[in-house]
């Protein structure tokens, strides 16, 4: 352990810098994402080998390449499935999962819902970009109605999703929205909701420059509006916080929402992991727990 701890005090940017560079088309989003993650684990100082990131598919979802943790690139909509597994199997590591919303909010909009009210302690940081990246320009579940798409010339004639309210409604614990136009302010959310104990989920605005010409750096930078620059603003108050994720306009709210600490994560409950980690324990079951199991199931 000295030396993880001796390690994780020495850790740099560089240190976090995955084996292959990116290959997203320069100006995406998604590269001030994958910067801030580095910097809040620096800034954690978490070891590298105590963090493990996984991702389904999708442009966003190619980030555990570009990273240097543990990390599992699985499949569409199913990284949070494969995550809660990976946390009940060792809830001491530090879990991020990173995608988009095609894969976070439409084929795996159902594992969405089930991991906030089961309260899995991990961090969901969706790359937001209100498009489908990665097979080149299609209508996602979060494209505004009207946005004109591959998939949708005349436009879009389906209401979008709102993930804020959707994570509060589900009863996410952690509820939050960055900008990857604000870095310092992004930095701090990861940093937040990595620390919290149980679901935090943060939506981040990450601009896909070559197929989303409607929601732009130029068009969000006048409209995001940091929920901490409000000094009256609370984020234990769970019915104001459904109040401002309604807002879009003029004026978009970015910033933490809602946070409650008076829940166990999942792991937690589960009294079978009080005594540690499974990874820990030895797997074999006796031939008597063996043999009085299966005349249980006569
Ligand atoms: C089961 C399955 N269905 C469809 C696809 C095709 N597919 C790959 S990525 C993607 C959408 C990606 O959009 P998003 O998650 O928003 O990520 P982005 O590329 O925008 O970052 C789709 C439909 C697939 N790989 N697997
Ligand atoms: S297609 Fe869009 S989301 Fe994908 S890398 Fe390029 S800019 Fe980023
Ligand atoms: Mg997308």
């Amino acid at each position: 352990m000295a030396t993880g701890v001796q390690r994780a005090n020495q850790l740099t940017i560089a240190d976090l810098k995955g084996k292959v560079d990116p290959d997203w088309c320069p100006g995406c989003g998604d590269f001030g994402v994958l910067a801030a993650i580095q910097k809040a684990l620096v800034e954690l100082r978490i070891p590298t080998h105590n963090v493990i990131t996984i991702s389904g598919i999708g442009c966003s979802s190619n980030l555990p390449g570009y990273i240097n943790t543990y990390g599992m690139h699985t499949l569409h909509g199913r990284a949070l499935a494969v995550a809660t597994g990976l946390k009940l199997a060792n809830h001491e590591l530090t879990v991020l999962v990173t995608g988009g919303d095609g894969d976070g909010f439409g084929i795996g909009g159902n594992h969405f819902v089930h991991c906030m009210r089961r309260n899995v302690d991990l961090l969901y940081i969706v790359m937001d970009n209100q498009i489908y990246g990665l097979t080149t320009g299609q209508t996602s579940p979060t494209s505004r109605l009207g946005m004109k798409t591959k998939s949708m010339p005349f436009g879009n004639i389906e209401a979008p999703v709102n993930p804020i309210s959707l994570a509060l409604a589900a009863g996410a614990t952690f509820v939050a929205r960055g900008f990857s136009g604000e870095q310092k302010h992004l930095t701090e959310l990861i940093k937040q909701g990595i620390q919290h104990q149980g679901f935090s989920f943060l939506d981040v605005f990450s601009p896909c420059v070559t197929y989303n010409h409607d929601n732009t750096y130029q068009w969000f930078r006048p409209r995001v509006k940091k929920l901490e620059d409000n000094t009256t603003y609370d984020p234990t108050d769970w019915t104001a916080a459904m109040e401002k994720s309604l807002l879009w306009g003029e004026e978009i709210p970015i910033g933490k929402f809602f946070q409650r600490t008076d829940l166990p994560a999942l792991h937690g409950a589960e009294p079978v992991l009080n005594d540690g980690p499974l990874v820990h324990r030895d797997p074999r079951v006796s031939p008597e727990v063996a043999r009085l199991f299966v005349e249980e199931l006569m």
